[in-house]
């Protein structure tokens, strides 16, 4: 790991060999039992953070509500200039930031940057939001009366995250929850720790900078008992929660038990249709990208190959050539296409898939398994598998974080594909290849695909900012970053004023003194 200059990202990021994990911004404490980050690119300790109990998370919550009050008042365009800063701050570090996403995480090194990428380009976003939090105004119904909306801030929103995208999923909860005025409380998966520390530090020095109080921004950090602080709570109107479907359901009913908001980003089963006229070079790119970009482990990862009869045994061969060319290994060496999984605890759950798809009666076309020796000691890396299965399988139902892609077959119409496609719990992502413009905009229709991503001759991954992201049925019914899921992270007020001397009442009510 030396020849890539790990030790000097994270002391570009301030990371020590210790570090405290909670935090309100510049002050940093932690009396918890400590958590220790080990890479999966090569097994080594990277550094240890201590966890949050429930008084230093007292104290977080007291500097949060403390901070609100400050922070609500500053106009929102000021509010967007911190983020704005934020964002420049992001452009400075993007490079030691990309790598320690990438060694902690286990992703490659230019998706690591990627993800930087993706909390600048939300950072811009906000800035020109934070001028931009409309709402309208009504003509009323009685004279003299002028009638209109307005969002506030909400107060404290919870930030509950997974490790796979250690960074950028708290950006996009939290500069748009900054910009609208709200404080943020993170709580980042407990395998990606030193992500979180390092964010925190970056964002720290710009509200130092502006003197603005302790509070704005604070991290906690521990298993998920620490992020039942925040769901438990009711001085914590939102819990924003990314993960699995079934931490998902914990959170929505706890944060449902007080009345509270949910934002839910959780399972994807994500496919990619083929059809008769898809074009195969684009097909090949987009599904390989999308099933071992990350070694699998997006909410976006492509999952099935929903193909017909008529292209199964050229996209088939197509596969296995491209699968054969897969570099897998050390995901800082920009000449790896895979690297390895978050811990040893997934790569059981690949071999379990694997072997459950084989005894459901699957056909293991390009063969898996756990890599060992030079370059692969931590135990964390396995080859992208490709299995020819039945959209029924129960394997095949159940979203699996690892390189495994299902080959599946329709014939006939694409509403056959289609109703495979949707006959899943979930529904995150969902692509079409076509060049049949019947095909795609049945696909897009009412009677088409029933996920909160549907796109045409790309693939399931890699969703820009500026859309609304998240998905329905077991995906939660979130939406984040763009459009106006911003909206979410506000209440909205209706005013109505009366400028006579006269009070009417509405729906004409005579009621005479
Ligand atoms: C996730 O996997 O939780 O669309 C987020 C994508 C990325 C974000 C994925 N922009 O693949």
């Amino acid at each position: 790991a030396q020849n890539f200059q790990i030790q000097e990202a994270l002391e570009q990021l301030g990371i020590q060999q210790e570090n405290n994990g909670t935090s309100t911004g510049n002050h940093w404490f932690g009396s918890g039992s400590m958590l220790s980050s080990t890479s999966p690119v090569d097994g080594a300790f990277i550094a240890k953070v201590s966890t949050s109990t429930k008084e230093d998370y007292e104290q977080v919550v007291e500097k949060a509500q403390e901070a609100f009050k400050t922070w609500r008042s500053l106009p929102a365009p000021q509010r967007g200039e911190i983020v704005r800063q934020f964002g420049d701050k992001l452009r400075e570090l993007k490079e030691p930031l990309g790598k320690l996403v990438s060694y902690e995480m286990g992703k490659s090194y230019q998706e690591g940057l990627g993800e930087v990428q993706e909390m600048i380009d939300i950072c811009d976003f906000a800035v020109g939001l934070s001028r931009q939090l409309h709402g309208l105004t009504m003509h009323s119904e009685r004279p003299g009366h002028r009638m209109y909306e307005q969002y506030h801030p909400m107060g404290i929103v919870g930030i509950i995250s997974a490790f796979n995208f250690p960074v950028a999923v708290w950006s996009w909860n939290t500069a748009l929850a900054w910009v609208c005025g709200d404080v943020c409380i993170w709580k980042p998966s407990e395998k990606t720790p030193l992500c979180g520390i390092a964010c925190q530090n970056i964002i720290a020095t710009v509200l130092k900078n502006n003197n603005l109080p302790e509070g704005i921004s604070c991290i906690i950090n521990g298993d998920y008992k620490v992020g039942e602080f925040l769901s438990q709570d009711n001085r914590v109107p939102l819990v924003s929660a990314t993960g699995s479907t079934r931490m998902g359901k914990i959170v929505a009913q706890t944060v449902a038990g007080r009345l509270g908001k949910s934002l839910l980003e959780l399972g994807g089963n994500n496919a990619i249709i083929v059809t008769p006229d898809a074009d195969i070079k684009m097909t090949v790119i987009g599904a390989v990208f999308g099933a071992v970009g990350t070694a699998g482990q997006r909410c976006t990862s492509t999952r099935r190959l929903i193909v017909h009869e008529s292209m199964y045994d050229q996209v088939k061969e197509a596969l296995v050539n491209a699968y054969g060319q897969l570099k897998i290994g050390n995901p800082l060496d920009q000449n790896n296409h895979v690297g390895p999984l978050i811990d040893t605890d997934a790569v059981a759950n690949y071999q379990n898939a694997l072997d459950q798809a084989v005894k459901e009666g699957a056909n293991i076309l390009v063969l898996g398994g756990v890599l060992e020796g030079n370059g692969y000691t931590s135990g964390c890396y396995v080859k992208p598998a490709i299995v020819e299965a039945k959209n029924e399988f129960k394997i095949v139902q159940q979203e699996t974080f690892a390189p495994i892609l299902y080959l599946l077959r329709y014939t006939g119409d694409v509403t056959n594909a289609i109703d495979q496609q949707n006959n899943v719990a979930q529904g995150l992502s969902s692509a079409i290849m076509t060049n049949n413009l019947r095909e795609a905009e049945r696909f897009l229709s009412v009677a088409g695909s029933d996920c909160g991503i549907a796109n045409v001759n790309i693939g399931t991954s890699g969703a820009e900012i500026g859309g609304a992201f998240g998905g329905e049925k077991e995906t939660g019914g979130g939406r984040e970053s763009g459009s106006d899921a911003w909206k979410v992270y506000m209440r909205r007020q209706t005013n109505t004023i009366n400028y006579t001397t006269e009070l009417p009442l509405a729906q004409g009510i005579k009621f005479n003194l």
